[in-house]
């Protein structure tokens, strides 16, 4: 095992509370601690007195020596008093025993070089950490596993053919090895399916790892804003009868029927002569260039969409989904089946869950995109995986025997870099900056 030098880090926020907890970790960490203190037993909690520079301080000591620690080498926990001025103090203590402060995500990152965890856990540790809602807690903690079995046997599917490829390149002529494409692209197939499974599955996940963001916009008196506290769950903005009442931008974080979401309520799209409201109108274009879905409002008793609206939202073409609201006023079939309708008022809002799945989550419920690939790095893989995988299906029928093994090469090179195996520091360095400064 490496010899990494000793760290510390307030595991907990630095804020007044019972207790804060600091964490220690190093390979030599027993030597740096010995001048100062005296550890306890293994993993038993001790109370003792820290004292240092006019500081006494009764705290409790956990140690917990390596290899059996969160970050595989030796680990200590010091309990104290919850006041920040007191962690820091301890720190520049720390410091001065030659215990420099940790980066944020360090411990993790050494559990990881130290072989306690890979990657992907890391990951999803770190997602869990940062998750905001129900489903993204349960989706980060869905791929606190690790590994997902699908991709240790597409591991195993191709090693072996790595393994050919090579044979063929370096010993082909003298044994007579070589390498059919057919029979290669016969053996891949399943992948290929697999692999664009797993991507569309990871979509649907990555939207719930990091929420879908709707804008509410139409007409004045659409309803915008009643739908917006609806699936907020909470009266955030003010509805009347008046048009033209939401004036600003309003923007929540929510989870609605599971998905997470940040909503935003604008200012119905009008000409107006009101210079409040037409700032407000102004506003609306920065939110529709940022979301990732806009509803279009349109009260079910209109005739249709104001014409003005849909030349508006013309450049959002591809986003924009029209939703019939005021769907309780509906007396007859004016509205054809084949528009979503709603009412915020009565709370039928079925349809516009079922709209969202349909384009968020392939139609799934957001329970079933558990435990896919979820982060932006994975998703990314995933999708040169498939794309790197279709080369095959191009190779020509009697390719030099260096084309399909430089492929294969690609391929595995690919997988590695998914769990973090090949060790590529730029990649762990993107992804521990999202970590927070003691873990
Ligand atoms: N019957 C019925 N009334 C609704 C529905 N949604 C909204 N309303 C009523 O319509 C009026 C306007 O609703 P708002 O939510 O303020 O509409 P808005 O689009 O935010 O309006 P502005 O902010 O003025 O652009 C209010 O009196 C609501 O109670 C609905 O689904 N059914
Ligand atoms: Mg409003």
């Amino acid at each position: 095992m490496t010899q990494h030098p000793p760290i510390a880090a307030p595991a907990t926020p630095l804020l007044p509370s019972a207790v804060s907890i600091v964490r220690v970790s190093g390979s030599d960490l027993r030597a740096f601690l010995k001048p100062w203190i005296s550890l306890p037993e293994p993993r038993r909690a001790a109370l003792r007195w820290l004292c240092w520079g006019g500081y006494r301080e009764r705290a409790l000591v956990l140690f917990f020596p390596g290899p059996e620690s969160y970050t595989g080498e030796d680990l200590v926990e010091f309990q104290v008093h919850g006041n920040p001025l007191l962690v820091r103090r301890l720190l520049e203590h720390l410091a001065s025993l030659g215990i420099r402060l940790a980066e944020p995500g360090e411990f993790t990152r050494r559990s990881l070089l130290n072989g306690k965890q890979g990657l992907l856990e890391a990951e999803a540790l770190r997602d869990m950490i940062s998750a905001a809602t129900d489903t993204q807690l349960r989706e980060a903690q869905a791929r606190s596993g690790g590994v997902p079995p699908w991709l240790a046997e597409a591991r195993e599917a191709i090693a072996p053919w790595v393994a050919r490829a090579e044979a063929a390149v370096d010993y082909g002529e003298e044994e007579g090895i070589v390498l059919d494409p057919a029979e290669l692209r016969r053996a891949l197939e399943p992948l290929r399916t697999l692999f664009q499974a797993e991507r569309e599955r990871s979509r649907a996940a990555g939207w719930l790892r990091e929420g879908i963001r709707l804008a509410l916009v139409g007409r004045p008196n659409a309803g915008k804003s009643t739908l917006f506290n609806a699936l907020a769950g909470e009266d955030r903005a003010i509805v009347t009868e008046i048009p033209g009442t939401t004036r600003d931008v309003l923007e929540v974080r929510c989870e609605w029927a599971g998905l997470p979401l940040y909503l935003f309520d604008t200012a119905g799209l009008r000409d107006t002569e009101d210079p409040v409201e037409r700032l407000g109108v102004a506003r609306v274009a920065a939110v529709l260039e940022k979301v990732d879905l806009i509803l279009h409002l349109i009260p079910a008793t209109d005739p249709g969409a104001d014409p003005e609206i849909l030349e508006r939202l013309a450049p959002y073409e591809g986003k924009v989904l029209e939703l019939r609201t005021f769907g309780d006023q509906l007396t007859d079939s004016r509205v054809g089946a084949e528009t979503w309708t709603v009412s915020a008022l009565t709370g039928e809002l079925g349809a516009l869950e079922d709209a969202l799945r349909e384009r968020f989550l392939g139609g799934q419920a957001p329970d079933a995109c558990l435990g896919a690939l979820a982060s932006q790095r994975q998703r990314e893989l995933l999708d040169e995986l498939v794309l790197q995988l279709e080369i095959f299906y191009q190779l020509p029928d009697n390719p030099p025997p260096e084309m399909p093994a430089s492929l294969l090469q690609g391929l595995w090179a690919l997988l590695l870099r998914l769990t973090g195996e090949d060790r590529a520091e730029a990649a762990l360095d993107q992804v521990f900056a999202g970590f927070c400064l003691g873990k």
